[in-house]
């Protein structure tokens, strides 16, 4: 997490950033936003056609040039220097002007589109520096749209999504986060809950009525908002797959060809290959896209009976990755029988999503696969060294991806602070349920529905959440 703290954000400035990737390039965008943009940009603008640009309308493009006040000293001896009240001409550019409340901070915006370049983009943001706007900090525009209410924090998150997005199936959910499909969802459940707690609340204030406990119809509508929140945090392993990559490893013994294997499908010499037994020994990260969708994809060591200290920590650090994998890849040679190693590894990735390689199919085969019992897995044959099989592999991890089938209507990226918020929430809804069915005081139901709303409403940044905005919000460059 960078070092900023959500304190650091001071609404009350004007921010500028460079909002495009400072390189050469055709174009460059500089952003000011709050409410000395326009006088700012009236000072160092020189419009082609004679106009006030802090009158202009809404939504207007204006053409013309960035200037600087001249840096000659005055002549001395009282002698006038002609040039000392002249203007430098910095870019040739073109002006948007959109004016607060419809901007995206809400705030007046003003883009200066100048030409690409590291020193030109940099001299614009000096001169608007030098007018007294500050630069902003990662992420402070979308805080600011975020503020003022134009986004919640889910779309904030589709923002994000849609900046870093890795392939086409990402940046297909990161737009639907942010058209704000994903925070209607969450608001429905939050409405269901509160309407419980109103009946909970009235229940509490007039004490001469019946208090009984929640009646069938409302036990039902809580049922209902617990799986409907089931749903989205399953959904939400798949979204955190699409948007960060599935990840996926490739295990087996020493020797099978891992490396090698790892190295085909990358089409590059990326990790070391040798016949010595034990030559990987760091897990290899990649990434690698297989028509549109995105992978992660780690080589690890072979090593499951570490004899030193360093092959220890290997299997330390293959272990941790096979756990945490979306998906396996278990290479078998085929030019070796089965051994203890091999049937570990089968038994260990029996509950888990795996596709099998046979590797080495070029060679004289010595593997018995009717041995291992519990071999139903999707069995791909291939020569990784004689560059056999790969097509088939990618169809085989593809329908993998969509066997499990994603669940389109649920499917809410949230980061892992979000993730547990939803979790907590949850928990209150099934500790609710049991003060129900345990015939506990209203109190008490009323109090666990009130810490759900709470936590739902930590989701979409309608309860202010510390942790949660940073961890949002840190992960954002600066000029967005
Ligand atoms: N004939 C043949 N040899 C292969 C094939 N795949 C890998 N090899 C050879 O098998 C040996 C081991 O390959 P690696 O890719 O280093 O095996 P690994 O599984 O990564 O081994 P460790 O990192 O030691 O666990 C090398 O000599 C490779 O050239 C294949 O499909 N056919
Ligand atoms: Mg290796």
């Amino acid at each position: 997490m960078s070092q900023f703290k959500l304190k650091d954000y001071i609404l009350g400035d004007t921010i500028t950033a460079i909002a495009t990737f400072p390189s050469k390039s055709a174009l460059g965008v500089v952003k000011i936003s709050g409410k000395s943009s326009l006088p700012i940009i009236s000072r160092i603008f020189k419009p082609a056609k004679n106009k006030n640009i802090k009158k202009v309308k809404t939504h207007t493009l204006h053409y013309g040039w960035i200037v600087e006040k001249s840096r000659i000293p005055a002549c001395p001896a009282g002698r006038k220097n002609k040039k000392s009240n002249t203007n430098n001409l910095i870019d040739e550019v073109l002006v948007s002007v959109m004016r607060t409340p419809n901007s995206y901070t809400r705030e007046d915006v003003v883009e200066v589109s100048s030409h690409g370049g590291t020193v030109v983009l940099n001299k614009i943001l000096e001169i608007i520096l030098e007018q007294g706007a500050r630069l902003a900090l990662p992420g402070e525009f979308t805080y600011r749209a975020l503020v003022r209410g134009r986004i919640d924090l889910l779309q904030a998150e589709g923002v994000l999504g849609i900046v870093e997005a890795k392939s086409l199936e990402a940046l297909e959910l990161a737009s639907s986060q942010l058209k704000g499909y994903n925070s209607q969802k969450i608001e429905k459940l939050k409405a269901g809950i509160k309407e419980l707690f109103v009946h909970t609340e009235s229940l509490i204030n007039f004490p001469d009525e019946d208090r009984e406990n929640l009646s069938v119809i409302q036990q039902k509508k809580i049922k209902k908002i617990r799986e409907e929140i089931d749903k989205i945090l399953q959904a939400s392993s798949q979204a955190k797959a699409i948007r960060e990559g599935m990840r996926c490893v490739i295990c087996g013994k020493t020797n099978a060809g891992k490396s090698t294997l790892f190295n085909y499908i990358l089409q590059e010499e990326r990790a070391i290959v040798s016949k010595i037994c034990g030559t990987t020994r760091d897990v290899i990260e990649e990434n690698v896209n297989i028509r549109g969708v995105n992978l992660r994809i780690c080589d690890t060591a072979g090593i499951l009976k570490p004899e030193d200290s360093i092959a220890k920590k290997a299997l330390e650090k293959s272990s941790k990755v096979f756990e945490e994998a979306d998906l396996i890849i278990l290479v078998l040679d085929a030019s070796r029988p089965l051994n203890d190693d091999d049937f570990f590894l089968l038994e260990k990735s029996r509950n888990k999503n795996t596709i099998i390689v046979i590797n080495k199919i070029d060679l004289f085969q010595r593997l018995d696969l009717k041995k291992a019992s519990n071999i139903s897995k999707v069995k791909i044959r291939m020569s990784a060294l004689k560059n056999i099989g790969l097509k088939d592999l990618e169809n085989a991890i593809y329908s993998k991806i969509y066997e499990v089938g994603i669940d389109r209507e649920n499917l809410i990226f949230l980061n892992q602070y979000q993730h547990e918020i939803l979790k907590k929430a949850k928990e209150n809804i099934s500790q609710l349920e049991e003060f129900s069915k345990n015939n506990y005081t209203i109190d008490f139901i009323n109090l666990a529905l009130k810490e759900c709303l709470d936590n739902l409403g930590r989701l979409s940044g309608e309860v202010f959440c510390e942790e949660v905005l940073e961890s949002i919000f840190s992960k954002f460059c600066i000029g967005k």
